[in-house]
């Protein structure tokens, strides 16, 4: 049987890496079947397009995935594939918290032949075994324990993501007017690929706006340090066989979780030399330790994905996080730039405590750390956590099933102390400001005694970063971005030439040299 796993388009911008779910449905489909993938985000198709390509394929099962943002758009391509007669399985984070919409048992349209509830590794084998004897059920589920709940799978044995020889044109972040030049740089820029890995699920903090603890439990379920340095090693060779560049994200919720076991995965790592670029979300509490910052910087750690939410302590009890504690911020950040290791800080607006006026308190905070990618997203009630059902008890949810009328930056309810509209404009200040041509130019100068490298990492990654909010998804688009930015760009083109002519002027002398003789 012939099966398609899609992912729909994010509404707002393309993400930057693919969605691990599907590789790794696609590594556990049992023989005898052939699986692609389209990523919305990477290779955008219209319903119509879709339902073309898939009646050339002679698809017969597709599997779609969403977040709940993504939802209403996965919904369409679902309803057009099934009016077009084929059979659809949606799964992942939304589906599960609200079957019944995507089956039609809540009165609305039905979207889906079939939903796979929770984390799906050993259900997707039966619904495809099911599928194509074609005796696909309505609902799959992980089997229960005791409790009644679903018994989560373990991560070992893990299966192999043949990543080594898997195509990944679709997802390369170099734009392809780029590719030539940028192809004959340095070890090889002409691809770019951020590969999705996790090293483990689940969260005990159950922060009260997260799905996480609800979803993949509150115990850590971790795979092998060896399969996770194995399949390091692969991308590697995968790297260096295509002169270009690979990084890797650990998806994990909080790499850090267990300190000891973290210490030991990077020690692992650096002891195998399957080093490569990543970054992984690890929350501010557990970068105190200076140990852990060493190996993180070893390892590879380049970006920290740091979840800091707000900068002040009463909205960070509101939400349950209190063991992340803003005073701290600044220090953790000095720590990780003194291992040229830089953070991604996460802030939501439009928390209860939040007035107008917090983007620019935000902004004067940040300001004072070493320089950073922040990124800017309002509270939003994600079905089947705390906070949505406190919102709905409290009657404060303007438009209860946000999703289906999905508006980017625009809240389902209305915070305490501030409207829908100014907590909107202050995301977009924030936004505008942090990736402005001028704030881009003032963190690369803040780097100034650092070697280019991370100068001109940290600008590209910002250019990068910009396009979350701003779309910039087109070779105009970026022309634009990069005119903007021209002077920081000249700046390090320029020092980048001086620094090679000079390292070339050197290799030339130690070569012109008389060669050491053994004086004896
Ligand atoms: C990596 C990640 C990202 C990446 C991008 C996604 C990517 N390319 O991988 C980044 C950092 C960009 C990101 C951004 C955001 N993210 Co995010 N992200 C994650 C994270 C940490 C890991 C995702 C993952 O790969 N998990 C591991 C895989 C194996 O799990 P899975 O995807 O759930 O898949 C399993 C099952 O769900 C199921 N399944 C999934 N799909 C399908 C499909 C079929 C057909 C079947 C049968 C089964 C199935 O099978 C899989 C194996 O068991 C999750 C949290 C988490 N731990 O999952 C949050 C999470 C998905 N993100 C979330 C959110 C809210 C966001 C943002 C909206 C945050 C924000 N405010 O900006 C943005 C939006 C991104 C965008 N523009 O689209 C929420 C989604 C909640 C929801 N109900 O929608 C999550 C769950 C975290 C949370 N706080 O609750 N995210
Ligand atoms: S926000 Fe992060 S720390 Fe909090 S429950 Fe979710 S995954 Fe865990």
């Amino acid at each position: 049987m012939k099966i398609l796993l899609y992912n729909p388009d994010n509404g707002v911008t393309r993400n930057f890496m693919p969605h691990l779910w599907m590789f790794l449905l696609q590594a556990l489909t049992p023989p005898g079947h052939e699986v692609s993938l389209v990523d919305g985000n990477a290779r955008a198709m219209t319903e119509d397009e879709l339902v073309r390509f898939v009646r050339a394929e002679g698809i017969e099962l597709v599997g779609i995935g969403a977040m709940t943002r993504m939802v209403a758009r996965a919904y369409r391509v679902a309803d057009a594939l099934r009016a077009a007669g084929v059979r659809v399985v949606m799964g992942g984070p939304h589906v599960t918290e609200c079957p019944d919409e995507a089956l039609g048992r809540d009165g609305g349209p039905r979207h889906a032949d079939a939903v796979a509830l929770g984390e799906a590794d050993e259900t997707w084998p039966l619904i495809v075994a099911d599928a194509a004897r074609g005796e696909l059920k309505e609902v799959y589920q992980p089997e229960r324990d005791a409790k009644g709940l679903d018994r989560k799978p373990s991560l070992q044995p893990y299966p192999e993501i043949p990543w080594e020889t898997l195509a990944l044109d679709q997802f390369s972040l170099v734009p392809g007017f780029l590719r030539p030049l940028l192809g004959r740089m340095g070890g090889g820029w002409g691809t770019f690929h951020v590969v999705p890995i996790e090293t483990g699920r689940g969260c005990p903090y159950g922060c009260e706006f997260c799905t996480v603890t609800g979803f993949f439990g509150d115990s850590i379920r971790f795979r092998t340090n060896e399969s996770v340095v194995n399949e390091l090693l692969r991308l590697k060779e995968r790297a260096r066989r295509e002169r270009g560049q690979v990084a890797v994200f650990f998806i994990d919720d909080n790499l850090a979780i267990n300190i000891k076991r973290t210490k030991q995965l990077l020690r692992d790592i650096i002891d195998a030399g399957a080093q490569i670029p990543w970054v992984a979300q690890i929350s501010a509490n557990l970068l105190r330790d200076e140990e852990l910052v060493d190996l993180i910087a070893a390892s590879g750690g380049k970006w920290v994905f740091i979840g800091m939410e707000s900068i002040d302590p009463a909205n960070m009890a509101d939400v349950n996080k209190n063991f992340s504690k803003p005073g701290e911020y600044g220090a953790v950040l000095e720590r990780l730039a003194r291992r040229n290791v830089y953070a991604i800080t996460s802030f939501i607006f439009g928390m209860d405590n939040d007035t107008p006026g917090v983007a620019e308190r935000t902004l004067k905070e940040i300001n004072s750390w070493p320089p950073g990618l922040p990124v800017f997203g309002q509270l939003t009630p994600f079905p089947a956590t705390p906070l949505y059902e406190r919102l709905e008890k409290a009657g404060r949810l303007t438009r209860p099933k946000h999703w289906l009328d999905f508006a980017p930056f625009v809240m389902a309810h209305t915070p305490l102390h501030m409207t829908i509209e100014e907590a909107r404009l202050e995301t977009r200040h924030a936004w505008e400001v942090s990736y402005s041509p001028e704030r881009n130019a003032e963190a690369v100068e803040y780097l100034r005694d650092k070697h280019i490298q991370y100068r001109l990492s940290h600008l590209v990654s910002r250019l990068f970063f910009r396009g979350i909010y701003f779309p910039q998804m087109g070779k105009r688009a970026w022309l634009k971005v990069i005119y903007q930015n021209r002077k920081t760009i000249n700046g390090l083109i320029r020092e980048g030439a001086s620094t090679w002519r000079a390292a070339r002027r050197r290799q030339k002398q130690l070569a012109a040299a008389p060669p050491m003789t053994d004086a004896r």
